[in-house]
């Protein structure tokens, strides 16, 4: 069986000039453009550096949280499932990822109202997926996805997070980056959900290092979080850290900038 990490390609798009209209919870300084701009072109050539051919597509200024492309779509290799973004103002961002991935996936679901999912909810554990039921993940969203995930030959699990007011989504406190192997924020490391994995924890102060993406050799990480960097390192994983200061600024994590797949 290919391995869950082994990634081909990725679909990325660059963020429009109104990217800082976008939904924030965060209350500082607005992200700089050109800075952004600067900082999506690193990531994107960390990805190719990984190995992946990218899929870029042109801004979308009529959704100016679009470079979160992660959102609205999870992808298993066979099939590709649309979301149904939680957020009122991202509802009709899937319109403009169908037709790239139609290039690549033969089979495409869709989640279907009142579900609603954020592929920021969803995280990939080899042949399980954890699914968070979140503020914008509702349980029938969930539901749906699970359903599509069982007749692709995934397992799923939800994981509730609606109590938790310091993530936006399950992805932005857990990342898996090896069969059986969570790299986990703390105040979510005891859950039962995770129980029989094993946990690289992350401490209060890096929580949003937590959002790391394992893509082949690499794993993507935030940089300017050094105890996480020496617990990924003391692991023995070749890290690629990247500064995406201007995405946290609007809620954003390193792992919502692409869709990462292979094509079968
Ligand atoms: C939002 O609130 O929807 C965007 N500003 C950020 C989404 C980030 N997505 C993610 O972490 N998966």
């Amino acid at each position: 069986m290919m391995s869950p990490f082994r990634f081909t390609r990725a679909i990325v798009r660059r963020p429009g000039a109104n990217f800082a209209e976008g939904l924030t919870s965060f209350n500082g300084a607005a992200p700089d453009y050109a800075k952004a701009i600067e900082q999506h072109e690193d990531y994107c050539k960390a990805l190719e550096c990984c190995g992946l051919k990218l899929v870029r597509l042109e801004p979308d200024l009529a959704h100016p949280d679009s470079t979160f492309v992660e959102d609205v779509a999870v992808l298993t290799r066979e099939a590709a499932i649309l979301t149904r973004p939680g957020a009122k103002s991202r509802e009709w961002e899937v319109d403009g990822i169908r037709k790239p991935l139609g290039e690549y996936f033969a089979r495409i679901r869709e989640i279907q109202p009142p579900g609603t999912l954020d592929g920021g909810d969803i995280c990939e554990a080899g042949r399980h997926f954890f699914i968070g039921v979140s503020r914008r993940t509702n349980e029938e969203g969930a539901g749906q996805l699970a359903g599509f995930l069982a007749e692709e030959g995934y397992t799923s699990s939800l994981v509730d997070i609606r109590a938790m007011k310091s993530i936006l989504h399950l992805k932005s406190g857990v990342a898996c980056i090896e069969d059986r192997t969570l790299v986990v924020m703390e105040e979510m490391a005891e859950r039962e959900e995770f129980r029989g994995y094993e946990k690289i924890r992350i401490t209060p102060e890096e929580t949003y290092a937590a959002n790391c993406v394992r893509v082949n050799q690499f794993v993507l990480m935030p940089k300017g979080f050094p105890r996480t960097a020496e617990a990924l390192t003391a692991r023995g994983v070749s890290l690629i850290a990247l500064d995406v200061s201007e995405f946290r600024k609007m809620d954003g994590g390193l792992s919502c900038l692409s869709l990462r797949f292979s094509p079968a």
